[in-house]
Formats: structure tokens, C-alpha cells, sequence
């Protein structure tokens, strides 16, 4: 079994380069970030990539996390000078307020573009950010249909393609991109629990045992216990899912693996944060 976490597939590789081609032609950028894990989904090259152009950075999945975290989040990046921005493409929470502060960025461009004798066009805007983070889903919010692919898996997204919001704004839906090497296997790993990477690139019952370590090091034993039936106690991950995999499972362990993974995702043990906003120096 590999417990190195690598993932840099060829279609991922393609969507860096059209990105960077399209990131010319756009002028406000719409950063997703997943809400477990907003810190490993900040995508390292992103900034040096975007330079100076409007940057929204957005926390979606707020839903999965307790909302007692949400200003937390705020403060955090307030204090580097972000405002960030809070939804939940699913149901649509927090998404008018995007759609708002978009238009507002682009009114500058087309000041710009009058004051040179140029008639206006809609503002572009790009959606970018991890795989599974929501982006497609935040689109078709913002367009009020159906207009892009989004489903519960890495990678739906394969191309570019614009959607027109209203004359006003253009949107650019962008497959998922992560860095071609993650150096930090912790993070990786939170990606893996949190699906916002290939299923291709791990092993479930390794990454399932190492959320089960996270959960118990955070305290939710209770949870578990009451869920699996079986206290996790002292047993690592890996033991527990053993555990109950032999006692109700005839040692399915890759079954048990499954479980666990999907009922996290599908927020079935509640609003469980993978990272909290770190201690300001
Ligand atoms: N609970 C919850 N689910 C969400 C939220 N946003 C998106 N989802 C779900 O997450 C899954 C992934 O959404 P997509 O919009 O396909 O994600 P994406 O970032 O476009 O993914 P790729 O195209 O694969 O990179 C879908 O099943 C969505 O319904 C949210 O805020 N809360
Ligand atoms: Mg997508």
C-alpha cells in the first residue's frame, strides 16, 4: 500500500494551461475554497498567476461546517487583506452577494473602456479552485439553472466553457486544478477526505483511518461510538476500522473504508471541520 499521496493527471495538466491562457482575458477571478479545509485548497500558484486583478476568494461548503466557525474564517482573512465571501452552492446561500461584488469589480472595466472611447461588454469572470469544491455548482447558481456539470466526484468539469450570466456578467467555469506536486501529505490526505481529489490517487482504507485518527484526536469519540457502535478508545484508525469491519462486516475492511469516507462526505457524522483558522502571530 503507498501512503504517498501524488495526483497530477494529464487533464489536470491541460486545464493549467487553458487557465493561464484564459486568465488574460478575464477580469475578475472567483477562487473557491473548500470550508473543511480552506487552507489546503488555496492553490499555491494561484496569486502569482492572477497578479494584481480582482481576486474573490469564497468559502463554499459553509454548510458543512459549524456556523460558529464562520467569522473565524472572516477575521482570518480579513487580517491578509481578503474579504472573503461565505455560500453554499448547493442551496444557494451567500450567492447574490458574489454576483454583486463581481459586477461591482467590473464597472471599473468598463469606466476604463468608455473613458478610452470603447463600448462596454459584460465583465469575465473565472471560477477556479480545487476539484469537488463547488465550483460548477456555484455557476449554475449564479446563472439560475442548469447550465454547467456538477456532480459528487473529482474531475466533472473536463473543459472550459463560458456561461452568460445576464448582460452584465460573463462566467467562466474552469475544470478543477491542484498543484503538480503536494508536498504536504497532511494536507493531501485532508484532500482525500474531503474528495477534492482523484479517487485514483489513494488508498481508501488509509485515508479513512487517518480521518478516524483526526476525528479521535478532536475529541469525537462520542460520535463515533454512537454511529459505529464500537468506542474507538485506544485503538488507532486503522484498528477500529478492523474492529468493525470483523464484527459486523465478515472483515470487509475496503467496505467499512467506504462507509466512513461517504458518510463524512455526505455530512452524515455533522459539521466536521479539518482545519480551524490558525492562531494570528
Ligand atoms: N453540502 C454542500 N454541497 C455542495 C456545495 N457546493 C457544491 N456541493 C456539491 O458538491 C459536489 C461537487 O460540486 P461541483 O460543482 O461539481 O464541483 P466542482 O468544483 O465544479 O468540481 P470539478 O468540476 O470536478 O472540479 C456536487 O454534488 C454539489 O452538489 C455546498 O456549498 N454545500
Ligand atoms: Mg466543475
Amino acid at each position: 500500500m503507498s501512503s504517498v499521496i501524488q495526483w497530477y493527471p494529464g487533464h489536470i495538466a491541460k486545464a493549467e494551461r487553458q487557465l493561464k491562457e484564459n486568465l488574460k482575458r478575464v477580469d475578475v477571478v472567483l477562487e473557491v475554497l473548500d470550508a473543511r479545509i480552506p487552507l489546503a485548497t488555496q492553490h499555491p500558484q494561484v496569486s502569482g498567476w492572477i497578479q494584481s486583478k480582482p481576486c474573490l476568494r469564497i468559502l463554499n461548503r459553509m454548510d458543512m461546517i459549524p456556523t460558529s466557525l464562520h467569522r473565524p474564517w472572516r477575521k482570518w482573512f480579513e487580517e491578509r487583506e481578503e474579504t472573503l465571501y461565505l455560500t453554499n452552492a448547493k442551496q444557494g446561500t451567500g450567492v447574490k452577494a458574489i454576483a454583486k461584488a463581481a459586477q461591482k469589480m467590473g464597472e471599473g472595466v468598463n469606466q476604463r473602456r468608455r473613458d478610452r472611447g470603447m463600448k462596454p461588454r459584460p465583465v469575465r469572470a473565472v471560477v477556479i479552485g480545487f476539484p469537488n469544491v463547488g465550483k460548477s455548482a456555484l455557476i449554475n447558481r449564479l446563472v439560475g439553472r442548469k447550465a454547467v456539470k456538477s456532480a459528487r466526484r473529482a474531475g466533472v468539469t473536463r473543459q472550459l466553457q463560458w456561461v452568460r450570466i445576464s448582460e452584465e456578467i460573463e462566467l467562466l467555469d474552469a475544470p478543477g486544478i491542484i498543484p503538480w506536486r503536494l508536498d504536504d501529505q497532511d494536507n493531501a490526505v485532508k484532500l482525500a477526505i474531503c474528495e477534492d481529489i482523484g479517487e485514483a490517487s489513494y488508498e481508501n482504507q488509509l485515508v479513512a483511518a487517518t480521518l478516524i485518527d483526526l476525528l479521535k484526536a478532536e475529541g469525537y469519540h462520542k460520535l463515533l461510538t454512537d454511529r459505529y457502535k464500537l468506542d474507538p478508545g485506544k485503538r488507532t484508525g486503522e484498528e477500529y476500522i478492523y474492529d468493525i469491519a470483523g464484527d459486523r462486516y465478515r472483515g470487509d475492511v475496503e467496505r467499512v473504508a467506504v462507509l466512513l469516507l461517504n458518510d463524512f462526505r455526505k455530512g452524515i457524522m455533522g459539521q466536521i471541520p479539518l482545519e480551524l483558522p490558525p492562531l494570528s502571530s
